[in-house]
């Protein structure tokens, strides 16, 4: 089904404060706030209130900066917790109950019928304020199916804006995710949010599903942080809408995805990983020649995200023994360079046996296209 209508739900400040190097300052997560609302994020997503004194603290401070985007936090489902949320002063709260046999064993202890009793007090007291309200069930994919269609059929009864999904341990497989959102879009009439977690690599694959399920929010982090190796990253989740249609990211500030991804890296003392979706280093690095050649007349040959809509160039790799003559007279040319095409072919003949030879560089290829430059009108063996 075509995706609608979304928002993101960024929960670097909840679900990133979780990841092991995250250890936010008040004015860190200030300057998070701040740059998130300049993307456009629908939701930023903080810390519960009573996680911490400083919890308390910053959640108050970022509900309060008067910013664009709505700002929730996360609580468990108790009367105290909804008591400090709604004390804070955020635009809405996100409600989390365990409902799996596992949780219900390990973690809290109560039945179906009582999870369900307990949600009523606690979302019909935070409706009741006045709040924007989601309900999720944690680990939802290792839990009964019944029980969760149960759970989410009363909240939504009673009135809560969204309930919630969570493949709390990213178990789930995309069709999976899709079948179960599916599920629940026939059963309730409110919105739905999907949470999930990257541990077997499907995490934006999941959030992409449910969307095409008819999910209407989706949960990210900058970089993906959270517990364990995180979550879907808010990268990695505009790279996948924007591949579809340019459209549907249109409205976020796209070339601040760079400035995210540095900030919180720093801040979390990781580097941005080689590979990752659009910031990593060689996301727009184009390396053999038939590429080179296909990307140089036209980038869509070889480029489904345009690094230049991201505020980001491309590189086309040229010094390697896969290198190819097209690559290598856009390079004479950015040099100044004229060879005629029979000599810059031979040139790369030349720096094909060189690097066959040992790895070189750019200044190697230049320097080879310098000497082919200076004596192309001259032929013969003198170039070795
Ligand atoms: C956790 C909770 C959570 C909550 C997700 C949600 C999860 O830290 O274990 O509220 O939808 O992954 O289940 O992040
Ligand atoms: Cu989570």
């Amino acid at each position: 089904m075509p995706i609608g209508d979304y928002s993101i739900i960024e929960s670097t400040l909840r679900e990133g404060e979780q990841f092991v190097g995250a250890n936010f300052s008040t004015e860190q997560k200030v300057q998070i706030a701040r740059m998130l609302d300049q993307f456009g994020v629908e939701y930023i997503e903080v810390t519960s209130p009573v996680a911490s004194p400083q919890s308390y603290h910053d959640c108050k401070t970022i509900a309060n900066l008067g910013l664009k985007t709505k700002v929730l936090t996360h609580v468990r489902c108790t009367l105290g917790d909804a008591e400090a949320a709604i004390a804070t002063g955020v635009d809405g709260i996100d409600l989390l109950i365990g409902a799996s046999s596992m949780l219900r064993q390990f973690s809290h202890g109560m039945d179906i019928p009582t999870i369900l009793e307990r949600a009523r007090e606690v979302v019909s007291h935070v409706l009741d304020r006045g709040f924007e309200v989601r309900f999720s069930t944690e680990d939802s994919f290792r839990s009964n199916l019944d029980d969760i269609l149960a759970i989410y059929e009363a909240v939504a009864e009673l009135g809560v804006n969204r309930v919630g999904i969570a493949d709390t341990v990213g178990v789930a497989t995309p069709l999976q995710v899709y079948e179960l959102v599916k599920r629940v879009r026939e059963r309730v009439s409110c919105d739905i949010e999907f949470h999930g977690h990257n541990d077997a690599g499907c995490a934006i694959a999941n959030a992409w599903c449910a969307l095409e399920a008819g999910a209407t929010h989706v949960d990210t982090s900058i970089l993906g942080i959270g517990e364990r190796n995180g979550i879907a990253s808010l990268g990695g989740l505009v790279a996948r809408l924007y591949a579809q249609d340019h459209g549907l990211v249109s409205k976020y500030n796209l070339p601040l995805i760079r400035d995210l991804d540095d900030m919180v890296a720093e801040m979390v003392g990781v580097d941005i990983p080689f590979n990752n979706y659009i910031t990593g280093i060689t996301a727009f690095t184009h390396k053999a020649g038939i590429h080179a050649k296909a990307v140089l007349n036209n980038p869509e040959t070889y480029e489904i995200l345009a690094p230049q809509d991201f505020g980001l160039t491309r590189y086309i790799s040229i010094a390697h023994r896969l290198t190819g003559w097209n690559a290598i007279k856009d390079r004479a040319e950015q040099l100044g360079l004229q060879i005629p095409e029979h000599e810059l072919k031979a040139a790369t003949q030349h720096i094909k046996a060189l690097a066959d030879e040992k790895p070189i560089g750019l200044d190697d290829v230049d320097a080879v296209l310098r000497r082919w430059g200076s004596d192309s009108t001259h032929e013969g063996d003198h170039h070795g």
